[in-house]
């Protein structure tokens, strides 16, 4: 069999040649005399999945083989973006494809935007489990990713008269090149039903019975490393009918009653849920996430079953990292099948199921904590509540012997919220059944130990810890920023394999900070990448904005706590300012500005959807008002997701991070910008703190309350106050009331509120100093080469947010697991 195979396709222009005209004869079943662009695009795809799957195929071999310590990473989302430039740069052969295919008249390039986004995640959560996946297979981790092949991935976003309006994200549509389908791996998941109980020898045991039973079909990508022969997997399940369904109404003559059966089978993976705050109480959510969590400890045990005979290595050669509470059921089902099925005693199954498993924290707002119905768990999956029972049981005789009478500290702790309709706490449940959890940035991991996970703190110290997120640079630099990545290697004067790997090295750029020929050339990366933004924006928007002004950007989703309304007041505010000053004195008084923002808002948020009609208005105001030229143009960029991202992000010049303190647990966006040499307006908030840290505050524009300020301003809300709304910010108010913008009536609720003692996000309180932040902005924009050396710093320093470094922190702390190397192949 080694000789018929005789493999490992060449990376010379005849044999790349060769393999891409042999998928569009027999793999698209085209011409291979003629095909049109999304067809060179296809075969290529076909093409360059071809060479992972050798060594992917090699990399699962010598995992098995050799018995390596493995990670899995479970996420209800991966929002990859595009995957064909990232596989040729990680694999280095995009040089090769691009030649080879220039010399048969396709232009890579334009083959890139032939692909459709593989959008399946919200946001900041999503993108993070990409970058992870990234940086484990970069360095070399035994690492298979779990999750959902939903149907319908986030939907994207149109502006009709201002206001989103959201359609179907069907990515699937035209095929997916990129994944293997495995009709060769199910599972059957059940649901409902109902549980009988014995005594096993003084253990109690349950058999889960009936109910309904759906098929969980893998569908395999391979994710290869940068630089090396390793390539993990990401598998997704995609849900189908069983036949143990339908039957017995099939034969009974209900043909259509059948069908619709196994149709609600397949509508379990159908659509990604577009909030990015929790959707508790929601069936379908939750039989998402036991779906996809069933099959993925099933396969995790089937494969560790390989090579073991007993249980006693589980937790040493399997480590499980929740991401957020999302799959916090996979826990609890793991000790299910080891108590239920495997017929361990509950001791050992505890123990397996405790060293197994670690869970990351996302958030610290309240109302993005997971909380299930007991009702609903109970239906739903009936066994799995006993066992949440019984874990609640021991966990509190545990507190309770650790404190004694604290009657309070017992109920606060309590993995059930006691009321009318009773609920499972996600959060507690999945820190006491972990060994390790972690916040996602330094600031944010103090807040939980200081707030919301307090009372768990106190009694597992060090148990709770903090990893700050990080991004991965062959992504947010190399294949986004191709000029600034160019002008790294040859400044720093190593190949990109280096510094893309050891993104610390970035640090020798600060000795050209001021250098003049540096600087030439960096200004002129940047001007080539607005040029790039402009074409884009008015591809996408039909607006004109001008290159020769300052590209003020922020791009996120769309939320109150994120503060895109203060930014909105600030662009009116400017406006206003604009129009009082008598036209000769304008041009030295103002920097000319292209005001950008973009991000989706979750479907049934109205203040959200308030917010995008009111940027769209100002927006439509301002573009048309003759008197204000070109010193200042609003843009709301449609349909935000990576590979705009990628767009935009190397194109910006100032990005906005400006969140109430204490809210953003940590972004990564802006990672992201300072990376590329955008300068940071930002709060004392998530990670911006550490990003002080490292680039220096002189580097950014940081303004407003801190934590502690914060909690006193709300407090003054909640007694009574109501003088915090300034002269300027009022007649702000007054211009949005008077109709200055259109109707834009949605927006008053919140202008009501905000003025009455509803200014929870604090806008009012941080409107000033942000006034005089950007002051600080178009004074130092005007003195450039200062402005160049504050971006040039802030690359520099960058090194620490590269995600490879996150992930080394995980394997060292958390998961104790080391690289293997897969050896090259012969
Ligand atoms: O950790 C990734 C990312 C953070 O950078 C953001 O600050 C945070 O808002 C985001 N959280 C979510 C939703 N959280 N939950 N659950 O996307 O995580």
């Amino acid at each position: 069999l080694w000789e018929l195979m005789n493999s490992y396709i060449g990376s010379d222009k005849r044999s790349i040649q060769r393999s891409i005209v042999n998928h569009v004869e027999y793999t698209l079943a085209r011409s291979r005399f003629s095909f049109d662009d999304f067809g060179a695009y296809q075969a290529s795809a076909f093409s360059i999945r071809d060479r992972l799957i050798e060594s992917w195929n090699d990399t699962n071999e010598y995992f098995t083989t050799n018995d390596s310590k493995r990670v899995y990473y479970l996420s209800l989302e991966f929002l990859l973006g595009r995957l064909m430039q990232n596989a040729l740069v990680n694999i280095d052969v995009e040089e090769p494809y691009k030649d080879a295919l220039m010399d048969i008249g396709y232009k890579l390039e334009n083959l890139y935007e032939e692909e459709v986004d593989p959008a399946l995640g919200n946001g900041g959560l999503g993108r993070l489990a990409a970058c992870f996946l990234d940086s484990m297979a970069t360095l070399e981790i035994p690492n298979w990713g779990y999750g959902i092949r939903y149907d319908y991935g986030i939907f994207k976003q149109g502006i009709v008269d201002g206001y989103q309006v959201e359609s179907p994200d069907y990515w699937l549509s035209h095929g997916n090149p990129w994944e293997i389908e495995r009709q060769d791996v199910t599972y059957h998941v059940r649901f409902y039903g109902h549980v009988k109980k014995y005594n096993d020898g003084g253990v109690e045991r349950g058999v889960w019975e009936g109910g309904d039973v759906v098929v969980a079909q893998a569908y395999d990508t391979p994710i290869p490393g940068f630089n090396t022969f390793n390539c993990n997997n990401l598998r997704l399940w995609r849900s189908r009918p069983c036949n143990e369904f339908d039957f017995k109404q099939f034969n009974a003559g209900d043909y259509h009653g059948a069908i619709g059966e196994r149709q609600k089978a397949e509508y379990i993976t159908s659509v990604l849920y577009p909030n990015d705050s929790s959707e508790g109480g929601k069936e379908l959510r939750l039989k998402q996430q036991y779906f996809f969590c069933s099959a993925t400890i099933r396969d995790i045990i089937r494969r560790y079953k390989k090579t073991h005979s007993t249980w006693n290595f589980f937790h040493e050669k399997n480590q499980i990292q929740l991401n957020d509470t999302h799959p916090a059921i996979a826990s609890i089902e793991l000790l299910r099948i080891l108590i239920d099925e495997e017929k361990l005693p509950w001791d050992q199954a505890w123990g397996i199921m405790y060293k197994t498993f670690a869970y990351t924290n996302h958030t610290v707002l309240p109302e993005a904590l997971e909380k299930w119905s007991t009702k609903l768990i109970g239906n739903l999956l009936p066994r799995h509540l006993d066992l949440i029972y019984l874990i609640n049981f021991f966990f509190l005789e545990k507190v309770k012997q650790r404190y004694p009478g604290d009657n309070s500290r017992v109920s606060r702790m309590s993995l059930i919220e006691e009321g009318d309709d009773k609920k499972v706490r996600m959060a507690f449940l999945s820190i006491v059944c972990s060994h390790t959890v972690n916040g996602v940035a330094a600031l944010h991991s103090e807040l939980l130990k200081k707030t919301i996970f307090k009372d768990f703190d106190e009694m597992f110290p060090g148990k709770l810890q903090n990893k700050t997120n990080g991004v991965t640079p062959r992504r947010w630099i190399h294949c986004c920023n191709p000029g600034l990545s160019k002008l790294i290697s040859d400044t720093i004067m190593e190949e990109h394999t280096t510094w893309l790997t050891n993104l610390t090295s970035l640090r020798e750029l600060s000795a050209y900070s001021q250098d003049e020929d540096f600087i030439k050339r960096f200004v002129q990366v940047k001007s080539d990448n607005k040029l790039r933004l402009q074409k884009w924006v008015k591809e996408h928007t039909g607006i004109d904005i001008p290159t020769n002004a300052l590209y003020d950007v922020m791009v996120k989703r769309i939320h109150e706590y994120k503060r895109q309304f203060m930014n909105i007041l600030y662009v009116i505010h400017r406006y206003l300012q604009i129009k009082e000053t008598p036209q000769h004195e304008r041009a030295s008084k103002f920097v000319p500005r292209v005001v950008m923002i973009g991000g989706k808002a979750a479907p049934g948020y109205a203040n959200a959807k308030a917010i995008i009609k009111l940027i769209n208005s100002v927006a439509q105001k301002i573009n048309n008002d003759r008197d204000v030229g070109e010193l200042l143009k609003v843009v709301f960029l449609p349909n935000y997701c990576v590979s705009a991202a990628q767009i935009i992000i190397p194109a910006a010049e100032l990005s906005q991070h400006i969140s109430t303190a204490g809210t953003e647990a940590s972004g990564t966006s802006n990672m992201k910008f300072i990376m590329n040499g955008s300068i940071i307006i930002g709060t004392m908030d998530g990670a911006n703190v550490e990003i002080a840290e490292e680039i220096g505050a002189e580097n950014m524009f940081i303004f407003g309350a801190l934590v502690p300020e914060v909690d006193t301003f709300r407090k003054q809300l909640h007694d009574g106050r109501r003088d915090y709304i300034g002269s300027r910010l009022r007649k702000v108010f007054d211009a949005i009331r008077s109709g200055t913008f259109g109707d834009v009536s949605t927006i008053h609720g919140m202008l009501y509120s905000i003025e009455n003692g509803g200014d929870y996000y604090c806008v009012c309180l941080d409107y000033y100093p942000y006034l005089t932040a950007q002051e600080k902005v178009d004074e130092t924009y005007r003195d450039y080469p200062k402005w160049c050396k504050m971006s040039i710093e802030g690359i520099a320093k960058s090194g620490k947010f590269s995600s490879d470094r996150t992930i080394q922190e995980y394997c060292m702390d958390i998961w104790k697991v080391s690289a293997v190397s897969i050896p090259k192949p012969t």
